[in-house]
């Protein structure tokens, strides 16, 4: 796409979800930081959402993790997030952090323990039914330690039957995005280690079932564009969870560790037809701020998902198939890398000023004031965190 007002157009109708627990305290195994001014229940996590909503005009949608955001009650939750001017995204389900799960959740030997995640699981539908959300994204960390300590194929069938009944349950407009990775907690098998695993059970499920890729959740070294790219074909890309590592699932800021990484992948989004509404690609953050600002860092998030789109929508499509048809291998690959090398910011600062925004919506932020009006404001009570 090289017609610049169609550039354009794309940019701003792009939607980035950002991630409730991106806003409250985050750590490694070694240590949690508190910071100030650090939201202490769900109502001021989407309050400081609605600040990234306001400084980027891109992030309208706000993932909720459940029991981490659990509500009395959530059609009142989701009112208030009207009220900000954003809606509930994805309900993510969380079958990992009781006792009960140490040897798996929806894939534990024990039928009782089982029974206790489904419900959780139906559970979260019904909170996608108070709230309007319309995705139910499940990451379960069941796997096993060593080998021998069960049965891999019996652990799969628990899976599929786990999944089946969660899907029957799911609205005419409710989705399962089903969420993969490669290790950790488990470190001998995962039960959904990879996306083929995560696409086949989809597949059986039906069309109200799709893959959600995490650009943490793979192997160094994996070809993650690809995986992109086969998804989309087959239809079943529900969407991402944007986020950056070196090593691990290090959950960095998008853009942060490879922002070439993240250019590959969006452009075969874009080529693919994947920043279409209709395609249903979500394009969610799911990250943790450790040790910098978090508002900021997700406004930071959202700009680098935003410059790898625009650097992907900039690629010369035509000239790209005329040199791919030609086998002309340098050619195509410079037709790539013109798109990557280009300064994108003045266009997205076009964009945003067309929009009505502050051209640096980082600067937007810090003229707010909002950091230090909350860190004078929220203090007593527990900040937000894991296990919160
Ligand atoms: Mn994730």
């Amino acid at each position: 796409m090289t017609d610049r007002s169609a550039v354009q157009d794309a940019l701003r109708a792009q939607r980035i979800e950002t991630p409730s627990w991106g806003y409250g305290n985050s750590g490694t195994r070694f240590k949690v930081f508190a910071q100030p001014g650090v939201p202490r229940d769900p109502y001021e996590k989407l309050a400081d959402a609605a600040q990234v909503h306001a400084a980027t005009g891109a992030a309208p949608k706000v993932s909720l993790h459940i029991p981490w955001d659990a509500v009395e009650d959530y059609a009142a939750l989701a009112a208030h997030a009207r009220g900000l001017g954003l809606e509930i995204g994805a309900i993510n389900a969380n079958v990992f952090q009781d006792d009960d799960y140490k040897l798996g959740s929806v894939t534990n030997p024990d039928p009782r323990v089982r029974r206790k995640a489904v419900d959780h699981l139906l559970e979260c539908v019904d909170i996608m039914d108070a709230t309007g959300s319309t995705d139910l994204k499940l990451w379960f960390s069941d796997g096993t330690n060593y080998p021998g300590q069960d049965d891999t194929s019996a652990r799969q069938d628990r899976l599929a039957d786990a999944l089946a009944e969660v899907y029957q349950r799911l609205g005419d407009d409710q989705r399962i995005l089903l969420e993969y990775k490669l290790f950790e907690p488990a470190f001998y098998t995962m039960d959904v280690p990879d996306w083929g695993t995560a696409y086949a059970h989809c597949l059986r499920l039906g069309p109200k079932a799709t893959v959600v890729v995490d650009t943490g959740h793979h192997a160094p070294g994996t070809n993650i564009e690809f995986i992109v790219a086969f998804l989309l074909r087959e239809g079943k890309l529900g969407g991402f969870d944007f986020n950056s590592r070196f090593y691990a699932d290090d959950d960095l800021m998008a853009g942060a560790a490879d922002p070439f990484q993240l250019f590959r992948i969006m452009h075969e989004v874009v080529k693919n037809g994947g920043l279409a509404p209709e395609t249903g690609v979500a394009f969610m953050l799911d990250q943790c701020h450790n040790i910098e600002a978090k508002i900021p860092a997700v406004i930071r998030s959202v700009m680098n998902v935003q410059e790898a789109t625009a650097k992907a929508l900039l690629v010369d499509t035509g000239a790209l198939t005329a040199a791919q048809d030609a086998g002309d291998v340098l050619a195509a690959n410079e037709v790539l890398m013109d798109a990557y090398n280009t300064d994108v910011r003045p266009l997205l600062a076009e964009v945003r000023a067309g929009a009505g925004l502050d051209p640096n919506p980082l600067a937007a932020y810090r003229a707010t004031g909002w950091a230090e009006q909350t860190a004078a404001e929220r203090v007593g009570g527990h900040q937000a965190g894991w296990g919160a």
